[in-house]
């Protein structure tokens, strides 16, 4: 017995107490502040909390606080009903907190809206204790309040003046998981779906609640189930029972539930002849279908539509115009407050016209015809989440529909689960863009009304097939609710959440992130190119890819020939240039203006030409695949060097998928470099590290069949 007791204690000093850095925990670790003049600091600060639980909101905010507190601080903080000493910490609304109803915060919370908070250091009344408030004007920002105060102490800011007012600058914050009603996720990387709609109603995973508190914190407050490649039977009473109770457990987090809706639903469970948007059994189907789903959920956000895309049913099968499909499902909707969210990513193999142009020239003449909760949701860039694409010139067209905009999340076309690429430059890069419509200081932030992520997460443990695939989750919410956040500030919070508050961590850590996106872009697709990617999955060169649907192919955006590469969308190629605002249709347009990171996006360069760099053209895309291997490299290097400030289990995982990023760069580099070679004929530079293998053998290169993700290895060539 007694052993046994003392080989326990022995296994929770040691190994047994360890942390278990398997990611589940994401940034809301909550580990011990480790600056002992903050914790110090801290603790004198926050000796009692007063909060009235009586709402489930405010239940998880104070759930939030004691699991939080508890691990930051290392204690125990006693709640209590009214303040009694110093270093309070009081947190509620005017409603539902007397402490806070006698504060002067009246100008600060009208600042604050109907999402936002304030946090305040101030002495409260009653009593003259010191206390730190976080105030809002619902629960919900009470809630937000209380992540932003857990992430103050998280990376070890000081308390002292702690002065906030933070509002989202958009309403409409969500994830869109493309999930089927089978398991699986389409571009998903990170294990099955994470709803388990075999065991919902009755069982819910504890894990559907940490998925709410991890997108709370995050202020992301909506999330779409299901695939925009559309099921219809979600909308069957038989799952609208299961979402009910997903929404019950998302609710308390302020995230409201949407679906997707399949535009022939009324055809597949409806019994209908038909799902023309202009029939009145059809619409009387939808109205009657969206009061069942209220009855369901009250709350119910409403609806996200792929329509006449990609095989995908829509109103044009009738005839009828998007404007015509959107309007009608959001009829259907108004009477409860719900909205629809149209996508804009049309375009069809029979139009003759450049792919990236069809869009605009689909819903531009229709800018005026949507019903007012119409949104047109708008993917970044105009082809299809590529590493780089100038901003779909839809955000400068479309002047009186309200848009969002879709970014990609998860890393279809960035390497997907094993790359570290941290997308917030590129998101970044599109918010702040200017569209020049209708002149200048029209950024693409402020055409938009909301930011739509698809989501990265799936049941793996770790939610994202990555520790550093973490970052893209926490960096989408961020920024939904602060586009003017930089890429920088975004990994030095996550990593100091995530990994260590100590500099020798943050520093090369947070370099590493703000590096990799351009480096992905270096080795994959540089100075402008686009779907070069292997065809299907996505994953891996493929700059040969031809035969099928033409506008889906390599060789259709690269147009490498013997006389050189890119894509002429200047007036005497597709014309492209045209759908933007000047100043911007020229700059693209000259070759002497447009950005080199953009060149082959716009222009076909002949191999030999000169570049600004003066480097030929061939000189300079040789360059760049280099770089990109190298800033691998730098990154191995880098994060070799962190062995003994990271714990074991998160450094070996990182240093693991680093080794395929970089045998994988080498990859894209050698395939790429000899393709384009094949057109050029011009030789690889003396010193240039020589390719791998032939060309012939990159070609022939088969993905094993994996059903989780497809995965070829450039080394031993399965
Ligand atoms: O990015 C592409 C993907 C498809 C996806 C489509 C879309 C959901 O390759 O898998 O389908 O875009 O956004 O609709």
């Amino acid at each position: 017995m007694k052993t046994l007791a003392v080989v326990l204690a022995a296994l929770l000093v040691s190994g047994g107490g360890r942390r278990r850095e398997d990611g589940y925990e994401l940034w809301l670790r909550y580990a011990r502040v480790a600056d002992t003049a903050r914790l110090a600091e801290y603790r004198a600060a926050i000796r009692e909390l007063v909060l009235t639980p009586g709402e489930p909101t405010m239940q998880a905010a104070r759930d939030e606080l004691v699991l939080g507190l508890n691990g930051l601080l290392g204690r125990r903080v006693p709640v209590a009903d009214a303040p009694t000493r110093d270093g309070t910490l009081v947190v509620g609304t005017p409603a539902n907190s007397p402490a806070i109803a006698a504060l002067p915060l009246a100008a600060a919370l009208r600042e604050a809206g109907p999402d936002g908070f304030v946090i305040r250091a101030l002495p409260v009344r009653g009593g003259g204790h010191h206390a730190i408030v976080v105030a809002a004007n619902r629960d919900i920002g009470a809630l937000y309040g209380v992540f932003h105060l857990l992430r103050l102490l998280q990376t070890e800011e000081s308390l002292a003046g702690l002065d906030v007012v933070s509002a989202p600058r958009y309403s409409l914050r969500l994830l869109n998981h493309w999930d089927n009603l089978d398991g699986t996720v389409e571009r998903g990387y990170a294990g099955a779906s994470l709803w388990e709609w075999a065991r919902l109603p009755d069982s819910g995973h504890t894990r559907y609640r940490d998925y709410a508190r991890a997108n709370a914190s995050i202020g992301i407050n909506g999330t779409v189930l299901t695939n925009v490649n559309a099921n219809a039977l979600i909308l069957t009473p038989a799952y609208l029972v299961k979402v009910a109770a997903l929404a019950r457990v998302f609710r308390p987090y302020g995230i409201k539930v949407y679906l997707t809706a399949r535009f022939s639903a009324p055809l597949e469970i409806g019994g209908l002849p038909t799902a023309d948007p202009l029939d009145a059994r059809v619409r009387a189907w939808w109205a009657a279908k969206a009061d069942e789903i209220y009855r369901a959920i009250p709350d119910f956000g409403g609806f996200v539509v792929k329509a006449n895309s990609e095989g995908q049913p829509g109103p044009q099968d009738y005839h009828r115009s998007h404007a015509d499909g959107a309007n009608m499902l959001a009829d259907a909707l108004a009477p409860h407050g719900g909205i629809v969210m149209w996508r804009a990513f049309v375009y069809s193999s029979e139009v003759p016209t450049d792919r990236i142009m069809q869009a605009v020239d689909e819903f531009e003449p229709l800018d005026q015809a949507f019903r007012t909760n119409v949104l047109i949701q708008v993917k970044n860039g105009p082809l299809d989440f590529q590493p780089r694409e100038p901003f779909s010139p839809l955000f400068g067209a479309m002047r009186r529909t309200p848009l969002m905009m879709e970014l990609q999340i998860t890393k279809e076309y960035l390497g997907q689960d094993t790359h570290l690429v941290f997308l917030a430059p590129m998101w970044e890069e599109v918010l702040r863009a200017d569209t020049y419509a209708p002149g200048p200081g029209s950024d693409v932030a402020a055409r938009i009304r909301g930011l739509a992520g698809v989501a990265n997460v799936g049941n793996d443990r770790d939610w994202c097939g990555s520790d550093f695939n973490q970052a893209n989750w926490y960096a989408f919410g961020r920024l939904a609710w602060d586009p003017m956040l930089s890429s920088a500030a975004i990994a030095a919070e996550w990593t100091r959440m995530t990994l260590s508050n100590d500099p020798r961590v943050v520093r090369p850590v947070v370099a590493m992130m703000l590096a990799s996106r351009e480096a992905a872009v270096n080795y994959m697709t540089p100075l402008g190119l686009a779907h070069q990617m292997a065809r299907g999955h996505h994953y891996g060169p493929g700059p040969w890819v031809t035969g099928g649907r033409a506008d889906q192919t390599s060789v259709y955006f690269n147009r490498a020939d013997s006389i050189g590469i890119g894509f002429d969308r200047t007036p005497t190629g597709s014309n492209a240039v045209r759908q933007y605002f000047p100043p911007l249709r020229e700059r693209f347009a000259s070759r002497d203006s447009v950005p080199d990171n953009l060149l082959l996006w716009f222009h076909h360069v002949g191999w030999s030409e000169r570049l600004r760099s003066g480097r030929t053209l061939w000189e300079e895309l040789l360059e760049h695949y280099q770089a990109g291997v190298d800033t691998v490299r730098w990154m191995q290097r880098t994060w070799d060097g962190l062995e003994a400030r990271v714990d074991a289990d998160r450094f070996r995982r990182v240093q693991g998928f680093l080794r395929i990023q970089e045998a994988e760069a080498r990859w894209w580099r050698d395939a790429s470099a000899l393709y384009w070679q094949s057109f050029s004929h011009l030789p690889l530079p003396p010193g240039y590290e020589a390719p791998g293998h032939s060309l012939d053998w990159y070609r022939q290169l088969h993905c094993p069949p994996d059903p989780r993700k497809p995965r070829c290895d450039p080394v031993t060539g399965f």
